[in-house]
């Protein structure tokens, strides 16, 4: 726990100035950034992190987060230019605190910004926020999407239909909903958990209804499969789901990336649908400096695009600074490593 994470901190504290990339947002701070290009133009939707008066827990309290600030980029290498509040907690009827990592879709000229926050009885659901333009403003539907729970939304679109990949164990409460219900045995990240030799937590999916508000079809399990077709388990931390799904389309195949959590990898696993199952390939990116690891991967004018954050910028693990750096497939459809802290 909190030992652990003192000795981690100072680790890369020595490695510090030594990036693969610079902030790309620096007179706020942001991370988990989700980008789209829409229109032509490269848009972020980043969690807007805040010094909290909330000490820090295993639950990721401290990540008190209450806003959305939208961010667009004319071209891969222009300055983003940040378009203010584009959602308020206050704003949300159902929500109560924590609005962590965002995505957004756009169907039919409309544009729909996806949020997990904490409701009033401090359980995560998840939202949708409608829209006229790309940056916003949002206005949130008043209640969660019917049937929604735990955190980190996020949409892919496959031709007409869209999916929602969604989920985060240990303070994102996916564990709590094993049986379908919201149950939970103790406050303890660990509560709830399966035994290590048993599968892992899936993260879930489902398509979205037609006016994209709603689930349009009852949520199915991610199954994320060895090289030998066997689930991955619970105990396997450097490669069990965590938290950050992203899924995006390569060469035909659906890769489902997402961090490990408390081993800091963004891992990849590749599949033949969106449902997956998909089989584990490996990392995409390394730890970087802070506990989390969130992003997003996105293809703009043919070469493809990682973003994701540090904490370069303050040094403290919930004030986060968004970056981006080229993403390589190999011609056999692997993604090369990308490692964030240099030598
Ligand atoms: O930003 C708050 C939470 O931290 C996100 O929802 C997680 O993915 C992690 O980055």
């Amino acid at each position: 726990g909190k030992q652990e994470k003192a000795e981690e901190t100072e680790t890369v504290e020595e490695t510090k100035s030594s990036f693969l990339s610079a902030p790309l947002i620096s007179h706020i701070y942001t991370a988990d950034p989700s980008a789209h290009v829409f229109n032509g133009k490269i848009y972020i939707y980043p969690s807007h992190d805040v010094a909290s008066v909330v000490e820090e827990d295993d639950s990721g309290a401290h990540f008190n987060m209450r806003d959305y600030h939208v961010f667009s980029m004319e071209t891969i290498d222009s300055e983003p230019v940040d378009h203010g509040v584009a959602l308020d907690v206050d704003d949300v009827p159902w929500a109560k605190r924590q609005m962590w990592a965002p995505d957004a879709a756009e169907k039919d000229g409309k544009y729909y910004l996806y949020f997990p926050a904490k409701d009033h009885d401090d359980i995560f659901r998840l939202g949708v926020a409608v829209g006229d333009n790309p940056e916003g403003p949002f206005e949130a539907q008043p209640e969660p999407i019917k049937g929604s729970y735990s955190i980190d939304p996020a949409v892919f679109q496959d031709g007409n239909n869209y999916y929602i990949y969604w989920g985060g164990i240990w303070g994102g409460q996916l564990q709590k909903w094993r049986t379908g219900e919201y149950l939970s045995t103790g406050d303890s990240p660990y509560a709830d958990e399966p035994a290590d030799d048993e599968p892992a937590i899936s993260p879930m999916v489902a398509k979205l209804s037609d006016n994209m508000l709603e689930f349009g079809e009852s949520p199915k399990k991610i199954e994320i499969l060895d090289q030998d077709g066997m689930p991955i388990l619970a105990g396997d931390h450097e490669r069990r789901f965590f938290e950050a799904a992203w899924v995006h389309q390569y060469g035909g195949k659906y890769y489902f990336s997402y961090s490990t959590g408390d081993t800091h990898n963004i891992a990849y696993a590749i599949g033949d649908s969106p449902y997956g199952p998909f089989t584990y390939q490996g990392v995409i990116l390394k730890p970087v400096q802070g506990w989390t690891n969130h992003h997003s991967i996105v293809e703009v004018a043919g070469k493809w695009y990682i973003f994701y954050h540090d904490t370069e910028l303050s040094g403290d693990t919930h004030l986060r600074n968004v970056k981006m750096t080229e993403l390589t497939h190999n011609s056999d459809g692997t993604i090369q490593t990308i490692e964030p802290i240099l030598e």
